[in-house]
């Protein structure tokens, strides 16, 4: 199957249920991306893509007053499957990261009835591997890759299960995080490239490798808090130092013009905390990028 021939369809979640401590900016961010016409950068590109409709409930997935956080994850994870089953491509615009664990359970669900699994490339500068028993703050944001691999997730998502093939989950950039996420991932093998060897090999390198470990086909979720803090500081949790959004943008060329790509999750931009814009300029140049046509 040849993804780069589907359609992407936008699907914003307005939600920071995943954050109890702390910013809470992150329910705002799709109606800014809306409002900015984020995805003019993608048709520029020459790809074809909309908002999610109104058929399906409207371009934004809101918790309610009485939603929580499982019935959240249920509806994306319901809306990514059937934006595939339907021939498109999801683009999910968080939010804060905890949707991660409903946007890939439904890619999942939808690869298995397919026969296949979904790799995915992790891009934060955090490990998210926190289960309820380790967790400093509480915060289900810093949980769902763990609970994709399985652990700790019935307590906060709605879902025990594994999703992911931890062999072909891999993490981009992480170097703010505690010792038993890595515990974590160690125990499931998941391959991590610390921002530190990042820097010492080039991201070119490291990128290629993380494309070798998630397969085909697979997806990327970017936490925007893995750029610089200087130059991308709209995020919930500014991790200092990190990606220059330009570093991203040179791997990132031509991602979304992959046969073998699922789908696309970008997280935590936090538009309140922008400053004359940067933070979003970061996230329209890497869709300019992802969408432009590349040379063999
Ligand atoms: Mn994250």
């Amino acid at each position: 199957m040849d993804f780069s021939r589907h359609p992407l369809c936008a699907l914003g979640v307005a939600s920071a249920l995943g954050i109890v401590h702390g910013a809470t900016g992150t329910a705002a961010a799709p109606a800014r991306m809306m409002e900015a016409d984020l995805l003019a950068a993608l048709r520029r590109g020459g790809l074809l893509v909309r908002w999610r409709d109104a058929v399906a409930g409207g371009p934004l997935l809101t918790p309610s007053a009485a939603a929580t956080l499982p019935d959240l994850l249920e509806d994306l994870a319901r809306a990514t499957e059937r934006t595939l089953a339907a021939g498109e491509r999801p683009l999910v615009l968080g939010g804060d990261h905890s949707i991660a664990a409903g946007t890939w359970r439904g890619v999942a669900r939808w690869c298995r009835r397919q026969g296949t699994e979904a790799g995915l490339i992790w891009v934060d500068a955090h490990l998210d591997a926190h289960t309820p028993a380790t967790t400093p703050s509480g915060n289900c944001h810093g949980m769902p890759l763990a609970a994709l691999l399985g652990e700790g997730g019935g307590a906060w998502a709605g879902h025990a299960g594994a999703v992911l093939d931890p062999r072909r989950v891999c993490v981009v950039g992480a170097h703010s995080f505690e010792a038993a996420e890595s515990a974590l991932l160690a125990r499931h093998g998941v391959r991590v490239f610390a921002l530190e060897e990042v820097r010492r090999r080039g991201l070119a390198e490291v990128w290629a490798e993380a494309l070798a470990i998630a397969g085909t086909p697979f997806g990327v979720s970017l936490d925007l808090d893995v750029l610089d803090s200087a130059l991308a500081p709209a995020v919930s949790t500014p991790a200092g130092p990190g990606l220059a959004p330009a570093e991203l943008v040179a791997v990132w060329r031509g991602l979304l013009r992959r046969p073998d790509l699922l789908g696309l999750e970008i997280v935590e931009y936090h538009p309140g905390r922008d400053r004359d814009g940067a933070t979003l300029a970061a996230v329209e140049a890497l869709l300019d990028a992802a969408s432009r046509q590349v040379s063999e």
